[in-house]
């Protein structure tokens, strides 16, 4: 049994230092272990929740259940591999840069702009993975299948996807790229129940990135391994 519990990263309290050094979320905490054990860093809960499951059901080959490929496959999972890291190198750190970029004078919205190509470079970049899985026969996870489940990549992208379509179309005024497949993609990952219900309302999302597009100073670990261009906690 699994329960969510919002925190807010921003305060850092007591609960979620315990279970994260530095703070971050997310994080996990392990109540079948006397006293509770923890674990931080959303690749290693993700590839621990897999693997959790495939031993907790036995599963020794691919189910409809599971983020990747079978283990049969090696080279698909490692595409699935290629697109999460995709995310994580690329997307994400464009995602803060545009969303971080100030312009002083309004007319001259050069950096900005710059941080727009950049987030939307990156999204073509994971677009060509997809596009790369389907080349070499994984239709399944590229991105026009209309599989009922996420992929570990899926998982990845959507949380920063849904920050476009609010975070950065609120302070930006960004709107995600056209594209028939890719526009399916997103509304087919945005409205799985299983992201649902890890999202929060957006006008919490709103908020709490207000500090990001004004670029405060000192308000978070990521803004500020941003501007000082290091790489991400
Ligand atoms: N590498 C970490 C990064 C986690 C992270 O940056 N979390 C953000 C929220 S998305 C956070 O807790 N920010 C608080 C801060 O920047 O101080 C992971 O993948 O889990």
């Amino acid at each position: 049994m699994m329960a969510i519990d919002e925190v807010d990263p921003y305060k850092k309290p007591a609960e979620l230092l315990e279970l994260s050094p530095k703070g971050l979320v997310p994080a996990l905490r392990l109540n079948n272990y006397d006293p509770p054990r923890a674990l931080n860093e959303s690749t290693v809960i993700m590839d621990f929740l897999e693997e959790l499951a495939t031993s907790n059901t036995k599963r020794t080959s691919h189910t409809t259940e599971s983020l990747f490929p079978p283990s049969s496959d090696p080279y698909a999972r490692a595409l699935i591999r290629l697109q999460a890291d995709n995310v994580n190198r690329s997307l994400v750190p464009a995602f803060y840069r545009y969303l971080q970029a100030q312009d002083e004078v309004l007319p001259d919205l050069a950096k900005q702009i710059e941080g727009a190509k950049g987030f939307v470079e990156a999204i073509e970049g994971l677009l060509t993975h997809f596009q790369r899985a389907e080349r070499e026969g994984y239709t399944q996870y590229g991105l026009w299948h209309q599989r009922g489940l996420l992929s570990y990549a899926d998982v990845m992208a959507a949380p920063w996807l849904f920050r476009a379509t609010n975070v950065l179309k609120h302070y930006r005024g960004f709107v995600l790229p056209e594209g028939e497949q890719f526009r399916a993609y997103v509304n087919r990952v945005l409205n799985h129940p299983a992201f649902k219900r890890t999202c929060s309302s957006e006008d919490l999302y709103i908020d709490s990135y207000e500090r990001y597009a004004y670029n405060r100073p000192n308000t978070s670990q990521v803004a500020n391994a941003i501007n000082a261009a290091t790489t991400l906690p």
